[in-house]
């Protein structure tokens, strides 16, 4: 039985990766961060307990910026394959907390790479990074392929950037197995509701149910190639399994922009949008109620990220790279799993207590 250990198991990825290697008969280990409040909704489904007999997933205490941590594991559970998942992932919020997303996200990338090494399981355990079409940042190349020259544009971007070249110096150096997954947007009903796709989803479905009463966002205009994350994962495992380590780009070839995604997400719920940004008061609506959609600045980026488009030719030629999931049939499943939700908080909204509103 092959035994893998994902970073990041209790976010979006890592939990659509859990599920998909116990699928495949792994033994899979997962690193969770010490929380106040329990943060495994999204693989409680997949939880067994520690008195199980026959127990196939595993979960442990670390963090990414704690080497003691990530070395203990990594010696108690001997991995074949390793998936770095975890990041601090926003790259709004990367601008807010520079030196702590380049610890985890850079420098916890080295910590996990210099386990494997000093540990000697370098010939044993395959690594995967958790790369992003971030790095392109200020596009120098439409579309972007694995030698499109890199130029990030956040604080996020350029520890990702760290992150990128460690695990292709570590591939030079030692000859371990690892390589970097440079992946475009990719989203899902589990998506995190601070990412613009899943906000939309959740505010047009409360919208539509009284619950909320408008959606504020930034830039409207900013394009991305959108995919859904559980055809994602596929091509992480994918990555792991080759001849040779190599880099490959993932992503749909296809592109929208926020104003489209929210067009897209308002036609499955049959809502008409009211666009605007003026005359709006605190609660965000024009003086008839009708606002939906309004424009705040300060969602804006001090550098924003204004296009990207991947070319995934060579992920398609040597990984048989087909993405599933066609960017209308991506917005209705949030749409529909969003509107179930937003039903539970009109339910409790009847009954008498405060809706909570979300608005990062
Ligand atoms: P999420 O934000 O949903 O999940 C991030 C995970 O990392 C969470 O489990 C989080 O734990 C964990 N984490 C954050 N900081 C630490 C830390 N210091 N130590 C240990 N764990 C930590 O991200 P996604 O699943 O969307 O993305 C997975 C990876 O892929 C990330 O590295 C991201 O940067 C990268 N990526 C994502 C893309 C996307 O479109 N989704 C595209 C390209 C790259 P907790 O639950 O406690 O917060
Ligand atoms: P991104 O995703 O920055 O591409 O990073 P996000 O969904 O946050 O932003 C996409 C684009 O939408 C614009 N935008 C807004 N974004 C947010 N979050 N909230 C808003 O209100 C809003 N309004 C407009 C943004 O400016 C941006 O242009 C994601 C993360 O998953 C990264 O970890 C990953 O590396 C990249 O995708 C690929």
């Amino acid at each position: 039985m092959k035994v893998a250990l994902i970073t990041g198991v209790t976010g979006q990825d890592g939990a659509y990766l859990a599920e998909l290697l116990l699928d495949k008969g792994y033994e899979v280990h997962g690193i969770k961060r010490r929380t106040s409040l329990f943060n495994t909704g999204r693989i409680d489904h997949l939880y067994q307990g520690p008195h199980e007999r026959w127990r196939r997933f595993v979960l442990h205490h670390g963090d990414l910026t704690d080497s003691s941590s990530l070395t203990r594991i990594i010696q108690h559970v001997q991995p074949d394959e390793i998936y770095n998942l975890a990041a601090q992932s926003h790259v709004a919020v990367s601008f807010e907390e520079p030196e702590y997303t380049a610890n985890s996200d850079a420098i916890g990338t080295l910590r996990i790479l210099e386990a494997i090494r000093i540990l000697g399981l370098e010939k044993k355990t395959r690594f995967y990074q958790a790369s992003t079409s971030e790095l392109y940042g200020l596009v120098q190349q439409i579309p972007q392929n694995e030698t499109t020259p890199f130029y990030p544009r956040s604080p996020y971007a350029v520890a990702k950037l760290y992150a990128y070249w460690i695990t292709v110096n570590y591939r030079e150096a030692y000859g371990m197995y690892a390589c970097n997954g440079i992946l475009f947007n990719h989203e899902s009903p589990i998506r995190g509701e601070t990412f613009v796709t899943r906000k939309i989803t959740r505010a047009l479905a409360r919208i539509k149910l009284g619950v909320q009463d408008c959606l504020f966002l930034g830039n409207l205009d900013a394009k991305r190639d959108w995919g859904h994350a559980r055809d994602y994962v596929e091509m992480q495992w994918m990555m792991l399994q080759q001849a040779q380590p190599e880099d490959f780009v993932i992503a749909t070839g296809r592109q929208y922009s926020v104003r489209d995604f929210v067009n897209a997400a308002a036609e499955e719920l049959n809502l008409t949008i009211r666009w605007t940004g003026k005359g709006i008061d605190e609660k965000g609506c024009d003086a008839s109620g009708n606002v939906v959609v309004a424009v705040d600045p300060r969602y804006f980026r001090p550098t924003e990220v204004e296009t990207l488009l991947g070319d995934a030719t060579k992920a398609r030629t040597k990984l048989g790279w087909t993405p599933r999931t066609p960017f209308a049939d991506l917005v209705a499943e949030m749409v529909r799993e969003d509107l179930r939700s937003a039903e539970r908080d009109e339910l409790v909204k009847e009954h008498g207590y405060t809706a909570f509103e979300f608005n990062e």
